[in-house]
Formats: C-alpha cells, sequence, structure tokens
C-alpha cells in the first residue's frame, strides 16, 4: 500500500516511521510519503489561508494551493482521497478494514476552519473520496487524526502484525467489545485470575469470553448491543 499525507506540518506525522508501522514501511508492506502544502505555495509569505466569504471567525485554506498540491501528490494513479474533518461520517473499524484493501491512500490535512469546499467537489469527479471524523470532538487540524486513521488500516495488512489471529480477534471484529485479559502470577494483590482460564476447558473459556464480551458492552456501549445485526446473538448470548 502506497500512503501519502499533504499537510503544513510534516514533522507531526513523524510519529508514523515508528515501532510498527516503522516497521511496515521499512520491510516494504506500506510505501510513506509525507509532504508539505507550503512546497505549493507562490507567495513569499507562503500564505495557505485566508479568511471566509460570509464572514465568520477563523480561516479557511485556500483552494489554489491544494489543488497544486493534489494534483501533484494524486498524480495519475487511481487513489481514494480522505479528508480528516469533524464535519466528516465516523471513521469505524468497518472504515479500516474497506481502506486496507486499497492500493493507495492520500490524506489532505486541514488546518484552521477547514479546506475551500470546492477542493473536495472538484477530486469527487476523478476519484473516491471521504470526508472523515475520527469521533465527536475537535481537534485543531487533521494531522493526529491521520495517525490514528493510518495505524488502525496498516495494522490490518497482511504481514504487519506478528499473529494475525489478534486483528481477527479485535474489538469492535464481532461488534463487541473485548473482555478482561490476564497473565502470571495467579494471585496478585489479593487479586486472582478467574478459574476458568486456567481449566483448559476451551468451550467454557470461549463461553466465558462471550459473557464478559456481552457484560462490558452492555455497561460501555449499549448503542454497540443495538447495532447488532439480529442473528449476532445466539442461544446462549440471549440467556445471557
Ligand atoms: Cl478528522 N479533524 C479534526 N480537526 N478534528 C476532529 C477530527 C478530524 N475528528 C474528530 N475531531
Amino acid at each position: 500500500m502506497r500512503i501519502d499525507v499533504v499537510t503544513i506540518f510534516p514533522g507531526y506525522l513523524a510519529p508514523l516511521r515508528e515501532a510498527l508501522l516503522g516497521r511496515a514501511i521499512e520491510a516494504g508492506l506500506v510505501e510513506l510519503g509525507v509532504h508539505d502544502l507550503r512546497d505549493w505555495t507562490h507567495d513569499v509569505h507562503q500564505a495557505v489561508d485566508d479568511s471566509p466569504y460570509g464572514g465568520g471567525p477563523g480561516m479557511v485554506m485556500r483552494p489554489q494551493v491544494w489543488g497544486e498540491a493534489l494534483d501533484a501528490v494524486l498524480g495519475e494513479e487511481p487513489a481514494r482521497l480522505v479528508v480528516p474533518t469533524p464535519a466528516g461520517r465516523p471513521f469505524t473499524q468497518a472504515t479500516a478494514q474497506a481502506w486496507a484493501a486499497e492500493e493507495r491512500l492520500v490524506f489532505a490535512c486541514g488546518r484552521y476552519e477547514g479546506i475551500d469546499q470546492r477542493v473536495v467537489d472538484a477530486y469527487a469527479d476523478r476519484g473516491p473520496v471521504d470526508e472523515v471524523s475520527i469521533g465527536d470532538y475537535v481537534l485543531v487540524g487533521g494531522e493526529v487524526a491521520v495517525l490514528v486513521m493510518v495505524e488502525a488500516v496498516v495494522r490490518l495488512l497482511p504481514g504487519v502484525l506478528g499473529n494475525p489471529v489478534s486483528a481477527q480477534e479485535d474489538s469492535f471484529s464481532d461488534g463487541l467489545l473485548e473482555g478482561p485479559a490476564y497473565t502470571r502470577p495467579v494471585s496478585w494483590r489479593g487479586l486472582d485470575v478467574p478459574d476458568v482460564l486456567r481449566s483448559g476447558n476451551h468451550a467454557a473459556i470461549a463461553r466465558w469470553r462471550r459473557d464478559r464480551a456481552l457484560e462490558r458492552t452492555a455497561a460501555r456501549r449499549p448503542d454497540l448491543l443495538d447495532a447488532l445485526p439480529p442473528d449476532a446473538l445466539d442461544r446462549a448470548d440471549r440467556a445471557f
């Protein structure tokens, strides 16, 4: 997979070259390009923003500089263009799974009050464009959202995780939150590991884990339970 990020703060994306992602890049599983939007300005001040039509606070990123930058970075190869914005559709595990199948992702990081809408409108005629949000809170720019989304996507690529079963058993992949996990010692500060996990009874362990996942999801994210398809719960789940 090829990933490009256009931003006025290229240094913000440095963590993408660390740890798991860094290893994916070194292993050639991911190619990463980080580009400074100001490289496509022509004035001495390298201005990327201007005041909004219609008035109001803040600044809007100018379309011309974004147009030149995206023409250059997108090139002729097909790519999905992603524009992080708190006004976007929610980015979820399903989004990460869909994007993990793409050849190329290009992220356009806006700052200030966003990018002139005509940039998204113009590129929507050329290929897929997604305006996405990572949650119901406001960040100062798209850069941190890109760190989040790229990490969620890249860990799903074949060969990136040591144990591919971990990606399949994630919270959300079955629509539920994962339950608690334990390791040695069996007793710590007077707290014991649940007996069933040491029983060797794999069916009982699977049932116990499923019950804890249901319990935790009901307590913390009842909205996820409501959203499960009707066939997602088996008889034992319902009894629970
Ligand atoms: Cl993608 N961008 C910004 N600026 N704020 C956000 C966001 C994105 N998602 C949630 N808040």
